[in-house]
């Protein structure tokens, strides 16, 4: 499931960006777990160097109707994580309350972006990767990493994570920072 095709430079740009019919981003991703599922690795954001994030990206339209490829690629450019799929996660919406709305026939609204995740067990972290020089990488007990969600405003991304099977320890105390 989900062959990488290794590259040494991520793929960049928007002219290539898959959207849903409703008008949402794709957005694909993956939950990189250790072996005892206990840790979870996080990224920081690109553009804001001190929050910290999945791994994830937007799904080309060239990437066919399996998101395993896109999420095992993003995974890849901005993690250098290689590993084993276990499984698919429900699809998450983009959860901000000031987000630009897309609105619908009947007014409805619509996330901007839908993001579909995969758990993956690592295999291999590499010390060099296309975007090793623009994002750090560190590992995070699930408490751990669903403070910096909080910190981030990743909402949508806390939604995927406790989707996973990461095991859950004790939840730190939010009043505490
Ligand atoms: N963005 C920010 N917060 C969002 C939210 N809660 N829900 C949905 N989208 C949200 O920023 C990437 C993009 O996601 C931005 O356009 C932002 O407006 C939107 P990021 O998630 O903070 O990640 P990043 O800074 O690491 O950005 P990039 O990797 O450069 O961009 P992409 O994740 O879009 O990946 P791609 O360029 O590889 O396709």
């Amino acid at each position: 499931m989900g062959n990488l095709d290794k590259k040494d430079e991520s793929r960049v740009g928007r002219d290539q960006q898959r959207y849903a019919e409703s008008g949402a981003r794709m957005v694909a991703g993956c939950i990189c777990l250790n072996e005892a599922k206990d840790k979870v690795i996080m990224i920081s954001s690109s553009k804001h160097k001190d929050r910290w994030i999945l791994p994830k990206g937007g799904i080309e339209l060239d990437e066919g109707e399996d998101f395993v490829v896109s999420a095992v690629r993003e995974t890849w450019e901005e993690a250098g994580i290689e590993g084993k799929i276990t499984q698919k996660l429900p699809v998450v919406y983009d959860k901000r309350k000031d987000a630009p709305i897309i609105k619908g026939e009947f007014n409805d609204i619509i996330p901007k972006t839908e993001f579909h995740f995969y758990e993956m067990i690592i295999d291999t972290l590499s010390v060099k990767w296309p975007e090793s020089d623009k994002r750090q990488r560190k590992w995070c007990s699930y408490s751990e990493a669903k403070h910096e969600l909080i910190k981030s405003n990743r909402l949508e991304l806390i939604d995927a994570l406790n989707s996973c099977d990461i095991l859950k320890d004790e939840e730190l105390d939010e009043d505490a920072y």
